[in-house]
């Protein structure tokens, strides 16, 4: 009897430990799920259309789902899907929590959450706080002095001169041009507007306007997503005494954005706080339903040391899970050196507070492509430094296939707002259009994007060479190496190992991910345009056994080839990513 009840006590001992251990797991899996995450960008209308109208739709993401499965993606952000005038598609919103009929319904939105949880596929939703649209039901209600909604917006009287004309009440400029104040004839007062006269600004200070948006959060959280991006958030807040912006010297031209130093409209203290309010909130909710941990990540360009301020502030409060990372949008370019690489890839990471993840942004649909940016040829490569760097990472659509933007996109088929306002001769560099053209699944009408005579953006015309299906069936391709980048980031020397760089010289980089037990792995870059032939003996202390793990689409190398160390040859834009063996 004695031996039973200690057996027992040791099964149930291991059962409580099994327990805890799987608690643990559970635990992990809640609330760490996003610490090493690939989020996609998908732009709706431009990924998929389901009904013929020439625009990407719901139900068309709901259809391409599985391709995520497929990929090894398993959370996606997407661009605004909310009802909208379209003035700058889907970032002036006329009701936050409807969707724009040209995209679906809410019940499809139902369906693609369904579709996606049972893929395994998590769903972020873009948040566009920084202003509604002039035709949401609230300003038409604020214009009309509704005492519920009277100061939801930012209104201002202005000053009348002697001489009668009535003048904004400060220098404040827009984003897009002119002055930020713009003047409305029924309410005899001026409301701010950062961008658009049809997108005016909300006014946070506001506590109602902070209860409305948490609502909205939460309604679209109770639909079962997994987060926010939040758009253009240094905008949230401008200085409450409306002071005049001092002249930045950059231009002349008063009508220019940078013509002032923004000191009192963008990245004010409060946006922090707000931030942090919102952080509680996904807290709140995460710790009160089943399911991940909703995180929340933010888009703003700033200065790192400001952006360092959302993960934590001062006394530790904390912010967003990260804000975006954009140094390789905005630092670096073609014609940056190996040093300048690993000068912004150590920044940010030397800047982060203690505790936090990194991530590094790729592409979005404000920006060239990386095919454009930094040439065709560092496709692979820019991939193999985004998936083995880190912490997280973040594609925008298109970029596993290479696309390219189409800057010969015609004045009348131009659509992107600024573009159209810069006018004929203007347009072209200007324009956003180019990396926004549907995605390219094969080489059929529309590269199977849509059967629609027209599409709300010509179809970028490689894409009958450029597209997934070839890519898929290929044996070597910028799909494949994407694809087998994805599986690789599932080592656990790529999720916790430790990240050693070295600039090798001035065109060629190279970093080591380290962990305990595991082989040790290193990512080697050539950011030039020229052969190149490097000694890394001194950088590995394994320096005889190397073996290619990744190799771009057009490399010399196989995967499984063995290098030494003391002669790598790299062809122009080649990247590596090569196993140290450990010896035995
Ligand atoms: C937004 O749309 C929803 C769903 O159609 C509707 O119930 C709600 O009243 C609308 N909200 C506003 C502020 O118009
Ligand atoms: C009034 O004075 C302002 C500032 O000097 C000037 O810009 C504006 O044109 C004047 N308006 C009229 C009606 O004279
Ligand atoms: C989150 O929960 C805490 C504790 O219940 C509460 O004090 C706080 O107000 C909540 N915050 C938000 C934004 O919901
Ligand atoms: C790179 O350098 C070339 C030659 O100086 C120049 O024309 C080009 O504008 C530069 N590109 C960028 C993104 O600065
Ligand atoms: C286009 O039509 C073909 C033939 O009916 C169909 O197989 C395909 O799914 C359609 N594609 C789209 C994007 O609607
Ligand atoms: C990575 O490290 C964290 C904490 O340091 C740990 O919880 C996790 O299990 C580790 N993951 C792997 C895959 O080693
Ligand atoms: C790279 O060099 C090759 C050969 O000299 C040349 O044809 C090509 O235009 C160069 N590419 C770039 C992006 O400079
Ligand atoms: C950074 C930024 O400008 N973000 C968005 C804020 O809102 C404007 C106007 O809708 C958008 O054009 C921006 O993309």
């Amino acid at each position: 009897m004695g031996i039973i009840k200690v057996l027992t006590v040791v099964l149930s001992v291991g059962l409580v430990l099994g327990h805890n251990h799987n608690q643990q797991k559970e635990q992990d899996a809640k609330y760490n799920w996003w610490q090493h995450e690939v989020f996609y960008q998908i732009y709706p209308r431009s990924f998929q259309d389901s009904n013929q109208d020439g625009i990407g739709d719901l139900r068309g993401i709901t259809s391409r789902l599985e391709y995520f499965k497929e990929t090894g993606i398993t959370a996606v952000w997407l661009s605004p899907i909310y009802e909208s005038p379209m003035v700058d598609f889907g970032y002036d919103i006329s009701n936050y929590t409807n969707i724009q009929p040209e995209y679906g319904t809410l019940e499809d939105f139902d369906a693609l959450i369904a579709r996606a949880n049972e893929l395994g596929v998590k769903v972020i939703l873009d948040f566009v706080p920084n202003h509604s649209s002039n035709k949401h039901p609230w300003f038409i209600k604020s214009v009309a002095r509704d005492p519920e909604y009277e100061n939801f917006y930012v209104w201002e009287d202005g000053t009348l001169l002697a001489n009668g004309t009535r003048v904004p009440p400060n220098n404040w400029l827009s984003v897009f041009s002119g002055s930020a104040w713009e003047w409305n004839d029924e309410r005899q007062q001026y409301y701010l507007r950062q961008f658009t006269y049809g997108q005016p600004d909300l006014n946070y200070r506001n506590p109602a306007v902070i209860q409305a948006m948490d609502d909205v959060m939460l309604f679209w959280l109770n639909k079962g997503i997994a987060g926010f991006r939040i758009d253009a958030i240094i905008y949230i807040y401008e200085d409450a005494q409306l002071r005049d912006e001092p002249r930045s010297g950059a231009t002349d031209d008063p009508n220019l954005e940078n013509y002032l130093d923004h000191i009192y409209t963008r990245n004010q203290p409060e946006d922090y706080g707000l931030l942090q309010h919102w952080r509680q909130l996904l807290d709140n909710y995460s710790a009160t339903h089943d399911g991940p941990l909703r995180i929340m990540m933010t888009e703003g360009y700033a200065s790192v040391a400001q952006l360092m301020e959302y993960y934590e502030d001062a006394n530790g409060v904390q912010g967003p899970e990260f804000p975006f990372n954009f140094d390789f949008i905005t630092e670096l370019n073609e014609n940056s050196t190996a040093a300048d690489f690993v000068f912004y890839i150590q920044r940010w990471l030397i800047y982060m507070p203690h505790g936090h993840v990194a991530n590094w942004v790729m592409g979005n649909h404000d920006n060239p492509r990386v095919a454009s940016r930094f040439g065709p040829k560092t496709v692979d490569a820019m991939n193999m430094l985004l998936m083995t760097l880190p912490g997280i990472a973040i594609t925008y659509n298109g970029e596993e296939l290479g696309m390219t933007d189409y800057r010969d996109i015609s004045w009348s088929d131009t659509v992107d707002q600024p573009a159209c306002e810069a006018g004929r001769d203007n347009y072209k560099w200007i324009s956003r259009d180019p990396e926004r053209t549907p995605m390219q699944w094969n080489d059929g009408l529309n590269a199977g994007f849509s059967n629609a005579s027209h599409t709300w953006l010509p179809m970028n015309p490689n894409y009958r060479e450029l597209n997934l299906r070839n890519q898929q069936v290929a044996r070597r391709s910028h799909y494949k190496n994407y694809q087998s980048l994805l599986k690789l980031r599932q080592l656990p020397v790529l999720r916790n190992g430790s990240f050693v760089p070295e600039v090798v010289n001035r065109r060629v980089f190279a970093f080591k991910r380290e962990l305990k037990g595991e082989h040790s792995l290193l990512t080697i870059l050539n950011v030039k345009n020229g052969t190149e032939v490097v000694d890394i003996g001194d950088f590995i202390d394994q320096p005889n056994r190397l073996s290619v793990l990744v190799t771009g689409a057009e490399s010399q190398y196989r995967v499984g080839d063995r290098l030494k160390a003391e002669a790598i040859e790299l062809a122009p834009y080649e990247g590596l990513v090569i196993q140290l063996n450990k010896r035995k």
